[in-house]
């Protein structure tokens, strides 16, 4: 969507019937910059002549590709040797029918590009072809979608056969009298793109409230996030979704807290699968997480709806392999990582997931680590494997912010895996450096079936893994500033849940449970207060400080905010369910420093693998297990200690009262109601 208009464009190569050669007009700059100023947000290339397309797809890949547009080539045929064609210049490629399904983004796209389709079919005659398209464009122009402006139809020996346009004078004249004639769309659509940031999502996994030096931390060198604070801004309320990974994810995904979201908890869908063999390792066949809701928007179908690119990196855990919630299916433009998120735990993997049309995929595909298979997953010669994940997960984040370039707003998830367990890394200078700090160190047995590994040094890993994602998060930062993309860039750093005790890790070390009580998988605060900074040269404060209290849920209306949606609910809610769920309040006065910021009644999670559920109502923080719940005041206790439910029996029905209201059923993860 730009400005307020959808536009589909499809460019239809000509035929040999013709005799064109528009695929060389195509290739000019003038088209481009046609491209460039009026957001064409997909061009579709039909391809049935290969020789004469063969400059136009060079050039238009190398050209488009991560800028004005999304390219798709359709081939009229399966399994042809043009199919293998468009696969090899980085292409989605398939029939013309059915691309009309998967470039659609909605139904109403659907049916007025199906019905372009008809109309084309119909037996050729010129006149009656060009009276037709010319009537949709204008029709189009007054929706919400635009067509080709004109568009020819060959009956060859396909049946969706459909032929292609722009390629003489006359419709150049008619496309620019078109657009002329409205112009206030030209107006819009510049205006509304120069506004929209581009917005980095840093999250990384089981990093505590402590673990960072702008947090206090002691012990762990984090210097460029610390500066990132120091140049935006710091929450000390921020909270994360839920107290372990998959639930907290889908909480920023969906905008919806867990007592209304699909996924509220780790649900594996990888046990008792058949077995495969990577080397002489036993994998499953199938990994991943209960999905997403598909009858719920989640934020990267938003962003991309409001023309971004979107590109994901790390952990998904929102879907398992061949689900209905993969990345591909999702408003991932491209991921590279774990789909699954006790793939995870093995920072030397048997495979990562990727899905990147530019490379041929057309969904989520596993890349084999050939270099890690020949040796075991536990054990002595684990050790021996070469590819280490979390740098491979950040070297493509790095590639593709690389690729990034002023002119197309983009949206980027970095879901690095570090610091969760296993405890693991090169032995480079970051973790050598470390050896030497904690000389007097601890080690740690290993838990084969959870596929952590026995780890010596376990603070030094520890604290490299944290120290190794901090240089990650300086050279993302580096990388906008190379680029001249840093002031128009909003980067948020958090982490998914509190601190881990996982494969070695030390809590009380690192005084991960010192100020907050609880760990991971608590309701406490320490298992849900989490890091978040943000940083935006010039519009967010420098060494600002908020203790506005906020949720993962709210990242969605805040973002929404941020590119100029309005009423996000009204436009994204599905009109299907009786109520779709929309829990959030934008903090996007907060980050700005503008009037108006509305402040959450109350703040709610729910988790069933511990059956807790926390409330969080101003400064009154219950704390309910097991069905029993427990109250405690933050401004006087923040570390939980004192329980005052029986002194205050008003709140605490008011408070479970709340926690009726929220919690809807969930068949999949189950928790005790006061
Ligand atoms: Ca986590």
């Amino acid at each position: 969507m730009y400005g307020g208009y959808k536009i589909i464009f499809p460019v239809i190569e000509h035929g040999i019937a013709y005799g064109h050669t528009g695929s060389h007009q195509l290739c000019n700059a003038s088209f481009y910059k046609f491209l460039c100023e009026f957001r064409i947000l997909k061009l579709l290339a039909y391809s049935d002549t290969l020789p004469c397309t063969d400059k136009f797809r060079q050039v238009a890949v190398k050209g488009m590709v991560g800028k004005s547009c999304k390219f798709h080539i359709l081939s009229a045929t399966v399994g042809s040797s043009r199919q293998r064609n468009t696969k090899n210049l980085g292409c989605n490629d398939c029939i013309v029918g059915k691309c009309l399904i998967e470039v659609a983004d909605t139904e109403k796209q659907y049916g007025i590009g199906m019905l372009a389709l008809h109309l084309y079919i119909l037996p050729h005659k010129r006149r009656f072809h060009y009276l037709f398209s010319h009537l949709i464009f204008i029709c189009l122009l007054c929706k919400v979608t635009i067509l080709a402006p004109y568009v020819q139809i060959q009956e060859k020996n396909c049946k969706f056969a459909i032929m292609k346009i722009f390629s003489s004078l006359e419709s150049t004249v008619l496309m620019g009298l078109c657009v002329t004639a409205i112009p206030g769309w030209a107006q819009k659509s510049e205006t509304t793109t120069a506004a929209k940031p581009n917005i980095i999502y840093i999250m990384c996994d089981d990093m505590g409230y402590g673990d960072l030096g702008c947090y206090g931390q002691k012990y762990i060198s984090t210097p460029h996030i610390d500066n990132m604070a120091s140049e935006g801004m710091r929450f000390t309320q921020a909270y994360a979704g839920s107290p372990v990974s998959a639930p907290s994810r889908a909480s920023f995904m969906t905008g919806q807290h867990s007592g209304h979201c699909e996924v509220r908890g780790n649900k594996e869908y990888w046990r008792d699968v058949p077995m495969m063999k990577y080397g002489d390792n036993d994998e499953y066949t199938v990994v991943g997480q209960h999905p997403y809701d598909p009858g719920h928007i989640i934020l990267p179908e938003i962003m991309k709806d409001n023309g971004y690119t979107t590109g994901m990196f790390g952990k998904w855990a929102g879907g398992y392999e061949g689900s209905v919630s993969t990345p591909d299916k999702r408003g991932i433009d491209e991921f590279y990582g774990y789909i699954c998120q006790f793939q995870a735990h093995l920072y030397y993997p048997n495979f990562l997931n990727r899905y990147n049309p530019a490379k041929g995929d057309t969904t989520v595909v596993r890349v084999t680590m050939e270099d890690n298979i020949p040796y075991p997953m536990y054990g002595d010669d684990y050790f021996k494997r070469t590819q280490y994940s979390a740098d491979m997960i950040h070297q493509e984040a790095m590639d593709w912010l690389d690729r990034q370039e002023e002119g197309r707003p983009f949206f980027g998830i970095l879901t690095y895996t570090l610091p969760h367990a296993e405890l693991a890394q090169p032995r480079d200078s970051i973790l050598l450096d470390y050896h030497r700090r904690f000389f007097e160190d601890k080690t740690w047995g290993g838990q084969e079936g959870s596929r952590y590994n026995p780890s010596v040094h376990t603070h030094a890993q520890f604290a490299g893994m944290i120290t190794r994602l901090d240089h990650y998060v300086g050279e993302v930062l580096a990388k906008l500033k190379e680029k001249g993309l840093d002031d128009n860039t909003l980067v948020i750093f958090t982490s998914d849940n509190g601190p881990h005790e996982e494969g070695g890790a030390d809590p009380e070390f690192f005084g991960r449970d010192g100020q907050l009580r609880g760990l991971k998988r608590q309701c406490y605060e320490g298992g849900i207060r989490v890091p978040f900074i943000a940083r935006w040269p010039g519009k967010i404060q420098a060494g600002s400080v908020t203790d506005h209290q906020c949720a993962f849920y709210d990242i969605m209306p805040t973002f929404c905010d941020l590119i100029g949606v309005d009423n996000y609910v009204g436009k994204y809610a599905n009109k299907e369910k009786s109520t779709d769920y929309f829990d959030g309040i934008s903090f996007a006065p907060t980050l700005m420093g503008t009037e108006g910021q509305q402040a959450h009644e109350y703040l709610y999670w729910e988790f069933d693998e511990t059956d807790q559920i926390g409330l969080r109502m101003g400064d009154w923080k219950m704390v309910v297990k097991k069905g029993v719940p427990h109250l405690y005041d933050l401004a006087t206790d923040i570390h939980e200690d004192n329980d005052v439910a029986a002194q205050h029996p008003d709140i605490v029905a008011r408070m479970t009262e709340i926690i009726r209201a929220q919690h809807t059923p969930n068949p999949h993860f189950s928790v005790t109601i006061p």
